[in-house]
Order: C-alpha cells, then structure tokens, then sequence
C-alpha cells in the first residue's frame, strides 16, 4: 500500500512534468491524503563528532521539508538541521546531545540509526597568553581537548591565518604574524573556537615622565611617579585640583596611540571622569588635542581599556585631570612610536626643566639659573652700563626658514627699559641695528622679529629663504648703569608661521 502509494506519487508527478498539465492525475479515493513513507536510516558520517559538529545521515524517504525532520541524538532534540534532500539529512550535533544511536523523525514515522554518534570531548578555548603582540612573538592559548595532531589545529587573528608551532591538549603555541589587530580564532579538527582580541604591532610607550609638580601635603608615595610604578596599590594625589601625567617621547619623536589603560585610585574612580587622554607637540602643550574623555566612573583595582582612534602622532602623551587631584592608580600606553622631526625652521626654546639652559648661554660671564620655569640671568657688570648677551652655543648652525617660520619671537620678563637688543647673526643683524623687534606684544613680555622683512645686516631682506645661522645671538647691551635692574628672565624662544600664530600662543 505505501510503495504503491509512493509509485502512484512518482508517476503523477512525471506525467505532470511531461505533459505540462495536458494531463491530469487521476486518483482514486484511497489516495487523496498526503501519506508520506517512513523515513529509513543507512548511515552515519562521521560515526563520531564534537558538539557542533555537522553529521551526514543517509537513506530514504527524509522528503525535502526541513521543517518537518526531527533528529534527536540519544533522545535530545537537535536544534540546527544544515539541510534536508530525500536521501540526505545534514544535522549539527547538539550541544546537550549524548552518545547514542540516531533517531530521525518526519510527521510522526521514524527510523533510528543501526550505530552509535560518539560525542567527543569539546575542545575548549581558555585564554591566550597576552592580549597584545608584536609580529614574531610566541604566544600560548590555554585549554582543553586540542588533541596533539598539528595537522587538526589552526589559528587565525581576525581573517589572517598564523604559524601554529607546536599543539599539546592543553596548548597551542604560534608565532604572530604581520598583521592587523584582531579576534583569536582556533579551529581544532573543525571545531571553530572564537577567543580574545589581541592586538597586533603595537608597543607599550614610554619616554620621559611628565605631569604636575608636587603632591598632596608633599607626600613622596603620590607624585606622578605613582601613575607608572607598575602598582596599582599605589596613586597620584595632585597639590591642586587639576594635574596631568604622562610621557615627553623625546626629541624627534612621536607616539601613535592606539589603546590606553589605566587604574583609578581605589575607591575614588569618580575622581577620573572628565579626565582626558591628551596629546601635544608642543612643550608647554598649548597645542594638546583630547584624545579620549572618561566619561564613567571606572571600577576600582581592574584596569579599564579605551581605545584610541585619533592616528596623529603626538610627541606628549598624558593623562589630564580637570579635578579630583589627578587620582590615578596606573595608566599606560599602547600605541606605535615615530620618528618626528620638525620642519625645518621651527624651534621651542624653552626653560621648563630645572638647570637646563637649552644651549642658551649668558655672556659676558653673566651668572644664570634655570628655574621656575625661566632661564634667570644676572648681570655680572658691577659698575658701568649693564651687559648680559644671550648666545645659542649648542644647536649649530641654527637653520631658519623665512618662509616658514619667519617669525621669532622672545618672552622676556624684566626687559630693562633702557636695554638696546640686537638681534644678532654671523650674517649681521636683523634690521641691521638694535630694537628692531615689533612691540604689539610687549604686553606680554614678547618681543618678535619678522626675519622675512628685515633686512640681514647691510644686505636686503631675504623672504623664502633657508639660512644657516653659526653665530644666532641676542645682544642685551647697553643697559645704563642708573637702571635698576639686575638682570632679565627668558621664558622661551620660539619661531612661528606667521604674527597671527603667534597671537594664537600668546591666547590673543
Ligand atoms: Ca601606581
């Protein structure tokens, strides 16, 4: 009754192709109702498998209707069927299943399998040995059940594939290769295990630490230093409200930032939001750009990971606190550091690290300190006109550009009234006289030369125009003997595009 039901199926079905409805089936009462067959079992492929693995079951009368196949692998209910063809039932084995004999079921007919579906340990992704690398480290991912066959095991970061090197059930080692930053992926004899991210190419940043002077009530355990001891025990604790840390990366240098993270002081995570990873190129970080702003208090002893995604490169990177004493427990940078050479003709004196003159050495014997944040010179004439020249000893030649930095500019503080300052090259002065700095900055204690518009001694200006300088000197002379002062303070040298950035420096 049912093959020649089926038979009767089959062959109004080809009439119908064949004659293109020219035909019709003819059937008799018996067979008005759909009566499907019951499914038949031949096989299974493969016999044993993981949780997720795809097995291939083979037979009959399976149909076509996915929705209708029921496989239970040892009485649990497979939830993925890849496919169904008649004599094909593709199902993935479920995670609960158990080992057992399969059983197919199709509108309440079943047929179970002659053998057994072993399950096989699951292998299991547990960590990998860092969460970021450089290209040739070795790194190990912990787990269990990765077999030992080298051949069975593959790794990827992201889409790329990397070198296994060697496979234990517990460990896999491999060497990562050049490529961009991405999510772990092991495949252990067709078992697909997704791990961590891992971040590729990028380096921990360093360089000199920067940030605020002092501490709370001068404690030594919460200086800066506090911020990248490697402890998170141990925090910043700012003299005022506001304060920053990070790294000066060093001359002709530049950091790429690409992930930071960092530590609150314990308990007092509030205290860092609306704190800000910031990068300058400028020393007095006039310039600084807001990277990153925390936004939430961040949990107390775990370190908090933000990604970067500015790509400038900075020379200064640091954590700025507007308030909250610049509690900080940790922070520490990931990134790429680049060579940054300024252009040519630009230069930043400046007189922020205590003794260091930056090459800027008073003449005439002058005594001078570096500190407070000025070069303090003091001049050395105990009767007659006062006379303390500031000469650049130790960048030679000073290379200048008059198209693109033709401005220079000096911050002096204590200008005595009656000083004549002369501008001073091996070439001749600029101006080819003394006082030839414009004033509309005198408010401010800066004094400016437009190096393209003077004239260079006797000679004529010369705009556009790369010059090297082996005498590049301030005279400061001529000082009256009846003027008070003592001696002048530089607060920096600079050269600039043009008088509008330099308005832009000074906040104007
Ligand atoms: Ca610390």
């Amino acid at each position: 009754m049912q093959q020649y039901n089926l038979a009767q199926r089959y062959i109004c079905g080809l009439l119908a192709v064949m004659l293109l409805g020219f035909a019709s089936c003819e059937k008799g009462p018996d067979f008005r109702e759909f009566n499907y067959p019951a499914p038949v079992i031949d096989g299974l492929s493969p016999a044993q498998g993981y949780v997720g693995s795809d097995v291939t079951i083979t037979g009959a009368d399976f149909g076509n209707l996915t929705k209708a196949v029921k496989v239970y692998f040892g009485g649990v209910l497979a939830d993925t069927i890849r496919s169904v063809e008649d004599n094909k039932i593709v199902v993935q084995a479920p995670e609960n299943g158990v080992s057992g004999v399969i059983r197919v079921e199709i509108f309440g007919k079943a047929d179970t399998s002659g053998t057994a579906f072993t399950y096989l340990p699951s292998a299991k992704f547990i960590a990998v040995s860092a969460d970021k690398a450089m290209k040739g480290d070795k790194l190990t991912i912990t787990g269990e059940n990765f077999g030992t066959d080298i051949a069975k095991v593959q790794l990827f970061i992201g889409a790329n594939e990397a070198q296994v090197t060697s496979v234990t059930s517990t460990q896999i080692e491999f060497v990562v290769p050049d490529v961009p930053s991405g999510t772990v992926y092991i495949v252990v004899d067709g078992q697909r295990l997704t791990g961590s991210y891992l971040m590729v190419g990028m380096e921990k940043l360093t360089g000199t630490l920067i940030g605020h002077t002092g501490s709370w009530s001068n404690s030594p355990a919460t200086t800066i230093a506090a911020a990248v001891d490697g402890d998170i025990a141990t925090y910043v604790d700012a003299a005022t409200a506001s304060g920053f840390v990070g790294y000066d990366m060093g001359v002709g240098k530049a950091a790429v930032i690409k992930s930071v993270r960092f530590v609150p002081r314990n308990t007092f995570g509030s205290r860092m939001v609306n704190g800000e990873i910031r990068g300058a190129n400028d020393p007095a970080l006039s310039d600084a750009v807001t990277l990153y702003t925390v936004t939430a208090a961040p949990p107390s002893g775990v370190y908090t990971e933000v990604a970067i995604t500015n790509t400038e490169s900075y020379r200064y990177i640091y954590y700025y606190a507007p308030a909250g004493n610049c509690n900080i427990a940790a922070i520490e940078f990931y990134g790429n550091v680049v060579e940054k050479a300024d252009p040519v003709g630009k230069y930043i004196w400046e007189f922020l690290k205590e003794g260091d003159n930056e090459g800027w050495v008073p003449q005439q014997s002058a005594s001078w300190t570096v500190s407070g944040g000025a070069l303090n010179v003091t001049f050395p004439q105990t009767s007659g006109n006062k006379r303390a020249d500031l000469a650049q000893k130790t960048t030679s030649p000073v290379v200048v550009h008059t198209g693109t930095f033709p401005v220079i500019a000096i911050k002096m503080i204590g200008k005595p009234e009656g000083a004549r300052i002369t501008f001073d090259t091996n070439l001749g002065s600029f101006g080819n006289g003394y006082n030839k700095y414009a004033t509309e900055y005198a408010g401010q204690n800066v004094y400016y030369w437009d190096m393209a518009a003077l004239s260079i001694g006797a000679g004529a200006p010369r705009p556009n125009e790369q010059l090297s300088f082996t005498t590049f000197q301030f005279k400061i002379a001529d000082i009256p003997q009846a003027d008070p002062a003592t001696g002048y303070k530089v607060e920096w040298i600079r050269t600039f595009e043009s008088k509008e950035k330099l308005a832009a420096f000074l906040g104007l």
